[in-house]
C-alpha cells in the first residue's frame, strides 16, 4: 500500500528553486513534491549565513530578525525523510512546525531550524530572503565540496 500522507515544508535556503540543493527536492527518486507557492513565516526569525561552509540558518530565536521569505512544497513521507537526511535532522537542524503565510492564508509547515547556535550569531547580519549568489558574497560550499569528514560544522 502506498503512503498517501502529505506534509507542507517551508524552505528558505539552499533547497529553494535556483539554489544549490534544489535538485535534491526536485529529484523524483526522492519522493513526491509539489510547489504550493511563495511563503513567509508568521513570526520573525534571524536568517543568517554561518559556518565555514556559508550555510543559511534560521535560528531558534523567534521575535528577532525578519519574517523570513521562502517557498512552500507539499511532499510525501519519502521526500520528507530524504530532506531530513540532507539537513541532518535531528542532530543538526531540527525540523518543526511553524505558521507560514501563503497567498494570504496561514498554514502549518515543517521548517528546518537551528537551536544549538552560539549567541554571537545574533550579532551577524540577518536577511529576509536567502540567495546563494547575493551581495553578501558568502557562497555556499556543498556537502560534496567539503574536504574533511562528514560533519558540517
Ligand atoms: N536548506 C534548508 C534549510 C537551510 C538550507 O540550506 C532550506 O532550504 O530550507
Amino acid at each position: 500500500m502506498t503512503d498517501e500522507t502529505r506534509w507542507n515544508v517551508f524552505v528558505y535556503g539552499t533547497l529553494k528553486k535556483g539554489e544549490p540543493n534544489h535538485g535534491w527536492l526536485s529529484r523524483s527518486e526522492n519522493g513526491f513534491q509539489e510547489y504550493l507557492g511563495a511563503g513567509r513565516t508568521n513570526k520573525s526569525f534571524p536568517l543568517v549565513i554561518a559556518s565555514r561552509y556559508n550555510i543559511p540558518f534560521v535560528l531558534d530565536s523567534p521575535g528577532t530578525g525578519n519574517r523570513v521569505e521562502g517557498e512552500v512544497y507539499r511532499v510525501d513521507a519519502s521526500m520528507l525523510s530524504k530532506l531530513d537526511e540532507l539537513e541532518n535532522h535531528p542532530s543538526y537542524y531540527t525540523r518543526r512546525l511553524e505558521d507560514v503565510e501563503v497567498s494570504g492564508e496561514m498554514i502549518q509547515c515543517w521548517i528546518y531550524i537551528w537551536s544549538g547556535f552560539k549567541p554571537e550569531l545574533l550579532d551577524t547580519e540577518m536577511y529576509t530572503s536567502y540567495s546563494n549568489m547575493g551581495q553578501h558574497g558568502k557562497q555556499y560550499v556543498s556537502k560534496t565540496g567539503r574536504s574533511q569528514g562528514k560533519h558540517i560544522h
